[in-house]
């Protein structure tokens, strides 16, 4: 598979977490429902370039490793707790052998002060990042093209 130098892919993601308060259905062990994703910075599809997506989550959940093969690229759980995430990408073979592995602080509760528990208002916590890719393959740089 040839590679083309000097060309540089670079896809644009948003990778985070938004949570609701349940409110009146809201017990001690679940108190929020939760969504980790990772998305195209402006909503592409990026079923083009990743394979597969594994959400490492806090070991009080049970079958803690999450894959999720096709987009979107996302898990929604209910839980009690804050924790760290670990969000594993997994390319496509001629893309990169390699995966990617980057970490978000799941958040339940706002930072301000004064700052009721609401069941309308989520919190949303959301990080962007590029992954790129130098010297692509013919075959994933057409893909990525005509996609
Ligand atoms: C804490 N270090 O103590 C954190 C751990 C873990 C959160 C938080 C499990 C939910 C379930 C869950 O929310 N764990 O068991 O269904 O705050």
């Amino acid at each position: 598979n040839k590679r083309l130098k000097d060309v540089e892919i670079s896809v644009p993601i948003v990778y985070g977490t938004m949570a609701f308060w349940l409110g009146k259905k809201a017990s001690e062990s679940q108190s929020h429902k939760w969504t980790v994703y990772v998305r195209g910075a402006t909503n592409e599809d990026l079923s083009a370039v990743i394979k597969r997506v594994v959400f490492q989550l806090h070991p009080t959940f049970t079958n803690p490793t999450r894959v999720v093969e096709s987009p979107p690229f996302e898990l929604s759980e209910c839980g009690w707790g804050e924790f760290e995430i670990a969000i594993s990408i997994f390319f496509h073979s001629d893309a990169c052998d390699k995966q990617w592995t980057l970490f978000h602080h799941l958040k339940l509760y706002a930072e301000e002060e004064f700052c009721p528990l609401s069941t309308k208002k989520p919190v949303v916590v959301e990080s962007y990042d590029e992954i790129v890719f130098p010297d692509p393959s013919e075959a994933f740089f057409a893909r990525v093209q005509n996609h």
